[in-house]
C-alpha cells in the first residue's frame, strides 16, 4: 500500500570488531540467500564489500570491514583504519561484534574507533559456547557501562540463534529511504567481484607495508556451474619486488592467500571453487588512467 511505501526503511549497517568475533559469519546468516550479496564501487580505488538484504518494508545493506582484520600496525593499517572511520561515520547503524564473555583490549581499540554519534547495537556473539547463559548477565552488564548502546542483543549467529531479535532491532534504526539498490539487482558479476574483493582481503592480511597501495585483483576469467565455481585471477603488482612479497619463500605465501580465499568463496558461492591466482608485474599500471579504466577504476 502507499502508506507503507511511505514507510520504507533502507541504510547501511556496518559490522565492526576485531578478528574472529564472527563479523563475517553473522553477515552471511544476516543476508541468507547467497544470491543476495552485491557490491558497488566506493569512491577511492578500495571497495567495500556489502551484503544486502531485502524485505517487503526495509532494504539492509552490509557492510564488512576488512580494515580491522589485518594484523600488521603499520601505515597502511593507520591509513585502513581511517578508512573504517569514515565508513563508520556513514553508517546509519553499527553492529559491534564481541565474542560471549570475552572483552579485552583489542575490542576496546575496535570500539574506540566508533563515533558516539551513530547509534551502535552490540552484538554478543557465540553464545553457544557459554553453557551458563546467567554469566552473559554481569558480562553484558560491564559492557553496558562502556557506552551508550542503542541495544544489547546477545546471538550466536552460526546457530542462528536470535538474529531475527538482531534484525528487528536494526529495522527500529534504519531511516526511512526508498531503496537504493534494486532486490533483483545481482548477477554473476557480483560474484565475480567479490572473488576479487575476497582475494584482495587475503593479500592485505598477508602482506605488509605499502604492497596493496600499487597492486590489483583481475579476475580473467570466471565460470560459474550448477556444482563448481572456475575462477582465474592475476594479481597486477608493479615491481618484481612486490610479486615476491606476496609469493614469499617457496611459493608458501601465495598457497595460504589462495586456500583462505578459496574457501571463503566456497563459504559464500556454495559451491566447491577451483582457484588459481598468477601474480604478474605491469610496471606503471597504477598511474596510467587508461589502465586504471581497463580495470574498472573510474
Ligand atoms: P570475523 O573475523 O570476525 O569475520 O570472524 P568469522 O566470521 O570469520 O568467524 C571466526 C570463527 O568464529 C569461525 O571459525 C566461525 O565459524 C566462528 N564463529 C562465528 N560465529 C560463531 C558462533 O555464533 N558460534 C561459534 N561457536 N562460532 C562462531
Ligand atoms: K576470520
Ligand atoms: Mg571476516
Amino acid at each position: 500500500t502507499d502508506q507503507k511505501d511511505n514507510h520504507f526503511r533502507c541504510g547501511y549497517i556496518a559490522i565492526v570488531g576485531r578478528p574472529n568475533v564472527g563479523k563475517s559469519t553473522l553477515m552471511n546468516e544476516l543476508i541468507g540467500a547467497k544470491v543476495s550479496i552485491t557490491s558497488r564501487k566506493a569512491q577511492t580505488t578500495r571497495h567495500r564489500i556489502m551484503g544486502i538484504q531485502t524485505d517487503d518494508d526495509a532494504q539492509f545493506i552490509y557492510i564488512d570491514t576488512p580494515g580491522f582484520q589485518t594484523r600488521y600496525n603499520n601505515a597502511l593499517n593507520k591509513n585502513l583504519n581511517r578508512t573504517v572511520r569514515d565508513t563508520l561515520s556513514t553508517a546509519d547503524v553499527i553492529l559491534f561484534v564481541v565474542d560471549a564473555g570475552v572483552y579485552g583490549q583489542a575490542d576496546q581499540q575496535v570500539l574506540d574507533l566508533i563515533p558516539e554519534n551513530v547509534p551502535t547495537i552490540l552484538v554478543v556473539n557465540k553464545t553457544d559456547k557459554v553453557k551458563e547463559k546467567a554469566e552473559l548477565i554481569p558480562f553484558a552488564e560491564k559492557l553496558a557501562a562502556l557506552r551508550d548502546f542503542a541495544a544489547i542483543v546477545p546471538v550466536s549467529a552460526r546457530q542462528r540463534f536470535q538474529l531475527n531479535r538482531l534484525e528487528e532491532e536494526i529495522r527500529h534504526l534504519l531511516p526511512e529511504n526508498p531503496p537504493f539498490f534494486s532486490p533483483d539487482d545481482v548477477t554473476d558479476r557480483s560474484e565475480r567481484f567479490m572473488a576479487a574483493e575476497i582475494i584482495r582481503e587475503k593479500i592485505f592480511r598477508y602482506t605488509g607495508d605499502e604492497l596493496p597501495y600499487t597492486s590489483t585483483v583481475v579476475i580473467e576469467q570466471f565460470e560459474r556451474k550448477e556444482k563448481i565455481c572456475r575462477v582465474f585471477a592475476a594479481v597486477l603488482v608493479e615491481r618484481e619486488a612486490h610479486k615476491a612479497m606476496i609469493i614469499g619463500h617457496k611459493g608458501e605465501k601465495l598457497k595460504e592467500i589462495s586456500t583462505e580465499a578459496r574457501l571463503d568463496m566456497e563459504k559464500m558461492f556454495g559451491v566447491p571453487v577451483y582457484l588459481e591466482i598468477w601474480v604478474k608485474v605491469k610496471s606503471g599500471w597504477a598511474d596510467n588512467e587508461a589502465g586504471l579504466r581497463a580495470y574498472g577504476y573510474e
